[in-house]
């Protein structure tokens, strides 16, 4: 059995050995133009050329969770894509969330500005009731931010595509219910995949609905969020502020009007990251069953794009 693998940003000195310690009977090796034809293709943004080449997979495992990048490509007809499954995703990005939530409740930043001014004063304590939580997306990561974001008392509502029963959670289905999702939400979490649906779905009529004082934290695609719209919301006041993980163009762009936001808090795409070790055992085990023929979880509907 040949196994390829090919990452546009990870790092191929690590993962090849690692694939290769945990598939001990396969060959595995880096995939460059001209490659020996594999069984099975591990990567994350892949070339076209790769698939082209590529004629006898009988899988693609994507390194990560979001297909987005595969989903643009020519895929081989009928060869399954296999995304990452959680594989330790799912418990950075409630960390993420709910630190990011807190942090803003409970004013966290204008504390330490008066801490490190030597000024010790009290703000007045805030109502949960006052900050539903909307989270966009109750799917693998989602779900478990919602729960998590349940535990703190806050109200949570869902938004999903089909209706869900999650403890805690208020379950808003579909586009017919994307406006009182919104209304009825403060925090804005977007944990949705990037499909044509869901692209520029956050853009200025949508965002005017959370409740004044809005704040959204997007950890999913840069490509959901209309820029130029959530600056005007910021800047109107009818946001209070905003924690991207996640960009269009990803490094952000040096003079991007997002570095210098007062109101904007930034980081890396860095919410939940790929952990090699769990990742190359989840797909190690998935090969191991595919060649048992046995069905895998976490097969991409490629008509849904996700
Ligand atoms: P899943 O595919 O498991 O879940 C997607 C959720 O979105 C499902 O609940 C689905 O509804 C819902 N959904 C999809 N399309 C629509 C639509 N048109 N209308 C309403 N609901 C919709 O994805 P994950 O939870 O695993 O991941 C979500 C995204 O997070 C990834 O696609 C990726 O972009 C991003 N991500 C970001 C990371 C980071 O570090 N910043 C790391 C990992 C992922 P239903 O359940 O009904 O199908
Ligand atoms: C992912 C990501 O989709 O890292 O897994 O963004």
């Amino acid at each position: 059995m040949n196994v390829i693998y090919y990452s546009a940003d990870q790092d191929h000195a690590t993962w090849v050995p690692g694939l290769q310690a945990a598939l001990p009977h396969a060959q595995v090796r880096l995939w460059e133009p001209g490659a020996p034809l594999a069984d099975y293709a591990v990567v994350w943004k892949p070339p076209q050329q790769l698939l082209d080449e590529q004629t006898d997979l009988r899988a693609v495992f994507n390194t990560g969770a979001g297909v987005d990048a595969l989903m643009k490509l020519q895929l081989p007809a009928g060869v399954p894509v296999v995304r990452l499954d959680d594989a330790g995703m799912s418990v950075q990005m409630a960390e993420y969330v709910c630190h990011t939530i807190i942090r803003h409740f409970r004013e966290f930043d204008g504390y330490e500005t008066d801490m490190g001014n030597g000024k010790w004063s009290f703000r007045k304590p805030r109502s949960r009731i006052d900050y539903p939580v909307g989270i966009l997306g109750l799917g693998v990561l989602g779900e478990r931010v919602a729960r998590a974001v349940a535990q703190f008392d806050f109200p949570v509502n869902g938004w999903s595509r089909s209706p869900k029963t999650l403890p805690g959670v208020n379950s808003f289905t579909g586009e017919a219910e994307l406006g009182a999702f919104l209304a009825a939400s403060r925090i804005l979490v977007c944990l949705l995949p990037l499909t044509p649906d869901t692209e520029d779905l956050l853009n200025a009529e949508r965002l005017s609905q959370l409740r004044p004082g809005g704040y959204l934290i997007n950890v999913a695609r840069g490509a959901h969020v209309v820029d130029a719209d959530l600056l005007a919301l910021l800047d109107s006041g009818h946001l209070a502020g905003a924690t991207l993980d996640v960009f269009r163009v990803e490094p952000l762009p040096k003079g991007h009007p997002f570095w210098a936001h007062p109101r904007i808090s930034l980081t890396p795409h860095t919410s939940a990251r790929t952990l090699r070790s769990e990742s190359i055992a989840q797909i190690a085990g998935k090969i191991a069953a595919m060649q048992r023929g046995e069905a895998v979880a976490g097969v991409v509907n490629t008509t849904l794009g996700y």
